[in-house]
């Protein structure tokens, strides 16, 4: 069995999707603190708390997952507004899951980092998978500690964790979960309803994203992967596209000529999105299980307007 946790998430449903098309539905039990999101109803549900280590315990007992998939956790612009609630969520969830993964000898576990691991002094261009790491949000440095434990588990207990630094993912399917990147998905919707978007990110923004077909194909190659060519513990970098709305803007003016764009002032996620890089070197994944990007931002771009219009 496979149990995925958080799985109402952005990108929790669309994983439950495609792990269901690979190893059946029944053998795909999603899981999440409220009921399933309609999208993901065609199949086994369990209500998940993971700040509830009792609660955890007992489905890990029901289903005996020989794959787990840790999605829990609070983003970056809400983390900001709950900062303790991020950390221990995001923390206690990870090391609850990570203990019971030892436990229950599962054998392999997913669980996601970000691009916020890296900080204002990380090297904003082609951010190397090692380079210095001052994350400044409670979200980022949540997830560089989390990186540090699934590393340690692995080189401790052998368990099989395997991670990836997601850029902004894009999707359709389930709305995003309060991040700085949250830009991107918005402003389709707005682009389709109203021809026009208020950017909270200044026109000159640009940040790693990537298209949610692409960041699933790279879930499903890693965990796919041989352990022996699995060479990063931590997380491993992956990049996408890099833009800033001025330039997706552009890119949704090919299909809408008479959308416009205008730019907030004084957002806060203006300062984290500051903060990351704009570009991430992904040769690590490259190198260890073949990643190749597939959607560049004019396709991103088509796919996006494409569902939404449906
Ligand atoms: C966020 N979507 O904005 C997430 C992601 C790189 C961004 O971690 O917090």
């Amino acid at each position: 069995k496979v149990l995925v946790i958080g799985a109402n998430g952005q990108i929790g449903t669309e994983l439950v999707l495609a792990l269901r098309g690979i190893y059946g539905a029944e053998q795909v039990v999603a899981s999440d603190i409220n009921d399933a999101a309609d999208v993901i109803k065609d199949g086994p549900f369990e209500y998940v708390n993971v700040l509830d280590p009792n609660n955890l315990r007992k489905v890990f007992e029901k289903h005996q997952p020989t794959q787990v998939y840790l999605l829990a956790a609070i983003l970056s612009a809400v983390g900001e507004q709950k900062p303790r609630l991020a950390w221990d969520l995001n923390m206690d969830g990870l090391l609850s899951v990570l203990d019971l993964a030892v436990e229950f000898k599962v054998t392999k576990v997913f669980w996601p980092s970000s691009i916020a691991v890296f900080g204002p002094h990380s090297p904003q261009y082609n951010t190397p998978q090692y380079c210095v790491m001052d994350p400044n949000t409670v979200y980022g440095f949540s997830k560089l500690a989390g990186e540090r434990w699934c590393e340690y588990y692995h080189a401790k207990h052998g368990l099989d964790v395997r991670s990836i630094r997601y850029p902004g993912l894009i999707s359709w399917k389930a709305a995003p979960g309060g991040g700085t990147t949250d830009y991107a998905i918005h402003i389709f919707h707005e682009a389709l309803k109203t021809k026009s978007y208020t950017s909270f990110l200044s026109a000159d923004t640009a940040l790693p994203m990537m298209y949610m077909d692409d960041a699933i194909r790279a879930t499903i190659s890693l965990m796919d992967a041989p352990a022996e060519q699995i060479s990063i513990r931590s997380s491993y970098n992956l990049g996408g596209i890099s833009f800033n709305p001025e330039q997706l803007a552009a890119e949704i003016k090919k299909h809408i000529p008479e959308f416009e764009i205008s730019y907030a002032e004084n957002d806060p996620r203006q300062a984290i999105a500051d903060s990351w890089p704009k570009s991430i070197d992904d040769s690590q994944a490259l190198q260890d299980w073949g990643w190749k990007l597939e959607f560049g931002i004019e396709k991103m771009t088509e796919e996006m307007l494409k569902n939404l219009s449906k």
